[in-house]
């Protein structure tokens, strides 16, 4: 499978290339990777400090996360695997509302009721992280056969790891939106490893585009650490589904630099080297010598940037600190219209240990 790169290591961008981004959103892509980037290195922390008690990062990947959600509209529906915190950067979800929902306390807007990095919002319309692997593939098809029977003019695009690829859902979703033309973009964050299990031991052929084409679906593969490869590959697919002429598969190859999670240590299972290698393909540096040689960007601008980053979630992290947890009855309320009895024993129960609690 071929695959489509237009920004190489050094940042020159090849004469191929089409792409009509404005500047301003160029360097707003650019600021947001940086922005994901020192987010998710701070939740890293927090949570070997003990203040958070699980984080997930997409250091090595924001390029590919960032750019696919910049080439959407924001009617389009989301629907993450765990690692696209970007998308909700992207769309305007703050810092602070980030790190509520890191640390699931009372505003955190689904009131700690799943693990952190779990995240989601009905205002963005990113549908909300769920834990098993690939069960939001048919969904989002499913999202984009309503869109098309409602004749709206937005899609849906779902983010998955490689490794889920090997679950069935990803197969019946794929097989469902082929049939039924879903205005719908199945986009592949191949980073190699799904925690310690590199792709060779995943799956027995060379790529996951190649199974979106066994299903009658337009695939292709893209350099994932090219912001411009990665936006015009979206573009193009968002187009062909509003067209009507049915869902896209994109691959885009790119890798994990940091660990799984923070439950996770990879250096048991792959070397510092491979790690160093793919550094040289960091997706952040290769925009950012881009930038620059456009005059769009420099160190200084580097320098204000990140320390206007660093005191603003410094900030939100001294507040979610200071917020109290979710109310205890948070565990028993909008599950049932009405709590039914067993459930308000339990509860009543539980209250007796926590007498102060509301
Ligand atoms: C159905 C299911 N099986 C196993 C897991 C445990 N698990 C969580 S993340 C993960 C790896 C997923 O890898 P991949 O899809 O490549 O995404 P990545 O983490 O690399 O971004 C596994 C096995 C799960 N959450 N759900
Ligand atoms: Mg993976």
């Amino acid at each position: 499978m071929k695959r489509v790169c237009y920004l190489d290591v050094n940042g020159s961008l090849s004469p191929d290339c089409m792409h009509k981004i404005p500047d301003a959103d160029l360097v707003r892509g650019y600021e947001v990777m940086l922005l994901t980037r020192h987010i998710d290195e701070r939740m890293v922390t927090l949570q070997r400090q003990g203040s958070i008690s699980f984080a997930m990062s997409s250091y090595g990947e924001e390029g590919c996360v960032v750019a696919s959600a910049a080439a959407l509209q924001l009617e389009d529906w989301i629907y993450p695997q765990y690692r696209e915190d970007g998308a909700l950067f992207w769309r305007g979800y703050t810092p602070q509302q980030y790190i509520h929902h890191m640390f699931g306390d009372s505003q955190d807007s689904i009131l700690g009721r799943q693990m952190p990095n779990h995240f989601g919002s009905r205002e963005l319309n990113i549908v909300t992280v769920s834990s098993p692997l690939a069960t939001k593939i048919p969904h989002a098809a499913g999202c984009a056969y309503a869109m098309k029977l409602q004749k709206e003019q937005t899609i849906a695009l779902c983010y998955f790891g490689e490794g889920t690829t090997s679950k069935g859902d990803f197969h019946v979703g794929l097989n469902f939106a082929a049939l039924r033309h879903a205005p719908v973009i199945f986009f592949c964050r191949n980073n190699q490893y799904a925690i310690s299990t590199k792709t060779s031991c995943q799956f027995a052929c060379s790529d996951i585009a190649s199974k979106g084409e066994a299903y009658g679906i337009t695939s292709v593969q893209v350099d994932g650490n090219d912001y411009f490869a990665v936006h015009e590959a979206v573009s193009k697919a968002r187009q062909q589904c509003l067209e009507g002429t049915g869902p896209v598969l994109i691959e885009a190859m790119t890798y994990r630099l940091g660990a799984h999670s923070t439950s996770d240590d990879p250096s048991v299972y792959r070397s510092e080297q491979e790690v160093e290698e793919w550094k040289k393909r960091d997706p952040v540096l290769r925009l950012s010598r881009y930038l620059k040689t456009k005059g769009l960007w420099d160190d200084d601008k580097e320098k204000t940037y990140l320390a206007k980053v660093k005191s603003e979630v410094d900030e939100a992290i001294k507040v979610a600190k200071a917020t109290p947890p979710p109310p205890l009855s948070s565990l028993v309320n909008d599950v049932y219209a009405t709590v039914p009895p067993s459930l308000q024993e339990e509860y009543q129960s539980l209250r007796t240990f926590f007498p102060e609690a509301t």
